[in-house]
């Protein structure tokens, strides 16, 4: 199988002809023979796995003295988080390494730079992007990031715009569909956002002081009726290129600088869902807040700055969006007036029910987050999840009564 590289050192070297999982000794021999790093230095390269994602294994490669380093990341042929007994696509390896290239494109400063691409091992090697932090731990140490905001509403306008119909070629869209078909990633959130944690399924993971909240949830069927539409829009609606995965997890950051990783749920979806996952995500930390913040001075100023990066957020990408749509739209009905404003106010209105989505799931579901996990004192969690499993509840049944992001903020503001 041939093999990419991407790269300042553009080469093609067969590192291995058949896939195998990888070790700190396997993954030193394939760092050399892609020859990354001077060849005075791979002696004294240092390899650590360092992966706590739920899929993949990761692997820090640096040489200590000249300070240079990447990452290789490879997929498992299974769900780590659950074991060799959750199979899984090797494919999403190539996904996450063309969405890379995609994101590249448009949003270059976003993304990590690619090196190297092997499709036969199922890996993509990397920048390091380790003077960064992952988001969701800053945010749950109560850290704040100025540029975060404008940084993410832009990434998500960006990449909507330019991968959506209103700019490419239908030809070229549905190329683009075709190459991003990402079935079993997809299955994975079909089931674990939109399915399992609405029904009695075993999936599912909640404290036992939950269970008539959940209930309530499962037995509310105008709730179920909402859920019911949002997932077919999921399966049904190919309008942009998504991340597909953009959680405070996907999100690396450091002072004045964002990357959004782990592209590898990529595919073609729904124009609203990165940007209500993003949402959800700060939404959960905001109530978090309440107990991770004792200071209450710190407190107010961290749960003012994540519900003002909501707002930001969506206005960021309401700008950009619109400016790339009066520059550049070759839809036949651009210039008609109320397009525009009608698909960004069904984009807002379909990230509020997929942010309820999101919230739920992340309490009740498979998947948890750290931002709730983390609260030691177990009244006091079931109490935030209740109020989370109130909240997320009430974005899927009523976003259809949102029409501003003022009236979301103040909605999580109260939660
Ligand atoms: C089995 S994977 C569980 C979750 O981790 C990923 O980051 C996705 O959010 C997925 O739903
Ligand atoms: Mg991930």
């Amino acid at each position: 199988m041939p093999l990419t590289f991407w790269g300042e050192r553009l080469m093609s070297v067969k590192v291995k002809s058949a896939y195998e999982p990888l070790n700190e000794l396997t993954v030193l021999e394939i760092v050399k023979d892609i020859h990354y790093f001077e060849a005075a230095a791979e002696n004294e390269l240092k390899v650590k796995e360092i992966g706590d994602g739920n899929l993949n294994l990761v692997f820090h490669v640096e040489h200590p003295s000249s300070q240079t380093s990447l990452i290789v990341k490879q997929a498992l042929p299974y769900a780590k988080v659950v074991g060799e007994s959750w199979p899984l696509t090797l494919d999403r390896a190539r996904i996450e390494s063309d969405a890379l290239l995609k994101q590249s494109e448009f949003v270059s400063t976003l993304v990590p730079k690619i090196y190297y691409s092997d499709q036969t091992l199922a890996i993509t090697i990397m920048e390091d992007l380790s003077d960064h932090v992952i988001l969701r731990k800053a945010l749950v140490e109560g850290k704040t990031y100025r540029k975060l905001a404008e940084d993410i509403g832009t990434f998500t306008a960006k990449m909507a715009f330019y991968t959506s119909d209103f700019y490419l070629h239908p030809f070229e869209k549905k190329d683009q569909v075709q190459r991003f078909s990402n079935p079993e990633l997809c299955k994975i959130t079909e089931d674990l956002v939109f399915t399992d944690p609405f029904f009695n399924h075993d999936t599912n993971d909640f404290p036992k002081e939950l269970q008539s909240q959940v209930e309530k949830i499962w037995n509310d069927k105008e709730l179920l009726r909402e859920v019911a539409d949002l997932r077919y829009s999921f399966l049904t609606r190919a309008e942009i290129l998504l991340h597909g995965d953009l959680h405070t997890g996907s999100i690396f950051v450091k002072e004045n600088s964002t990357k959004v990783i782990d592209p590898e749920f990529a595919f073609y979806g729904p124009a609203g869902f990165d940007i209500a996952h993003f949402f959800a995500n700060l939404a959960l930390n905001h109530l978090a807040q309440n107990v991770h913040a004792k200071e209450p001075f710190h407190r107010e100023s961290v749960q003012g700055y994540l519900l003002e990066t909501i707002n930001k957020t969506w206005m960021t990408y309401e700008t950009v969006f619109t400016n790339l749509w009066h520059e550049h739209a070759l839809d036949p009905f651009a210039k008609t007036d109320g397009v525009l404003e009608r698909f960004l106010h069904k984009t807002f209105q379909d990230a509020v029910g997929f942010a309820g989505c999101e919230i739920i799931r992340r309490t009740i579901g498979l998947a948890h987050v750290a931002d709730l996990d983390s609260i030691e004192q177990k009244d006091i969690e079931v109490f935030y999840k209740k109020k989370a499993l109130e909240l997320g509840s009430c974005l899927i049944k009523y976003r259809k009564t949102f029409t501003s992001i003022t009236e979301l903020v103040n909605k999580i503001k109260d939660a």
